[in-house]
């Protein structure tokens, strides 16, 4: 009885859970890259380049520090709770389910990185990509009504953006073959390795996914 009772006034005595945080705040909570010019190569198989290349290092990544209205940071948001997409929406991308993944769950200043891959196709070429927690879209400006669109830029073999990479990519690819930045029809989004060029080296990269879908 004496047991039971002490453990009814520790309980009274420990405050809340620290990993039960309040509402994601759109304005208050922020996303930022670690490096300027990030550029990431994708494919709905989630097997092509990881965010942590992105900038030409190792080390890179994206980072969300969630805050709620009160400006408090968000602690324990589940790793799977995040999407993102294009800011321009004539450049849509097509995500799969679990199109990008944190790290680990949100620390107790509501931070989390995200260093591995975007599972999904399409291409980005401007005005980048804005992120969303929890359903709520990160947003920015004197009004807080602008998506905070982060300067990435995005390309991968689903040149359709349909999350497959098929006979209809192929196709679209082959229009811009041994073309270079300046040629007319020249297409950028099929330069999966960033030479200014759409050429053998980019083929062998398209080959590599090849009818690759979303898991
Ligand atoms: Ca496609
Ligand atoms: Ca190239």
């Amino acid at each position: 009885m004496i047991r039971i009772t002490i453990i009814l006034l520790l309980m009274t005595l420990i405050p809340a859970s620290p990993l039960i945080g309040g509402q994601v705040d759109e304005c208050l909570t922020t996303v930022t890259v670690s490096c300027a010019g990030m550029r990431i190569t994708i494919c709905p198989a989630g097997d092509f380049e990881h965010i942590r290349y992105a900038c030409g290092g190792s080390n890179d990544f994206i980072q969300v520090t969630v805050r709620d209205a009160a400006g408090n940071p968000v602690p324990g948001i589940p790793r799977t709770d995040y999407w993102l997409q294009a800011c321009n929406p004539d450049q849509e991308l097509c995500l799969c389910c679990q199109p990008i993944l944190a790290d680990d769950i949100t620390d107790i200043f509501g931070v989390a990185k995200f260093c591995g891959p975007i599972v999904g196709g399409g291409c980005v070429l401007t005005d980048g990509i804005y992120f969303a927690v929890q359903g709520h879209i990160i947003l920015t400006g004197p009004a807080c009504v602008d998506p905070t669109c982060l300067a990435i830029v995005i390309v991968g073999p689903d040149l359709t953006a349909d999350c497959a990479v098929t006979l209809s990519d192929l196709a679209v690819f082959a229009m811009t073959y041994n073309l270079c930045l300046g040629d007319p029809g020249y297409d950028p989004c099929a330069d999966f390795n960033d030479d200014g060029c759409c050429n053998l080296s980019d083929f062998a990269f398209f080959g590599a996914h090849y009818q690759h879908t979303c898991p």
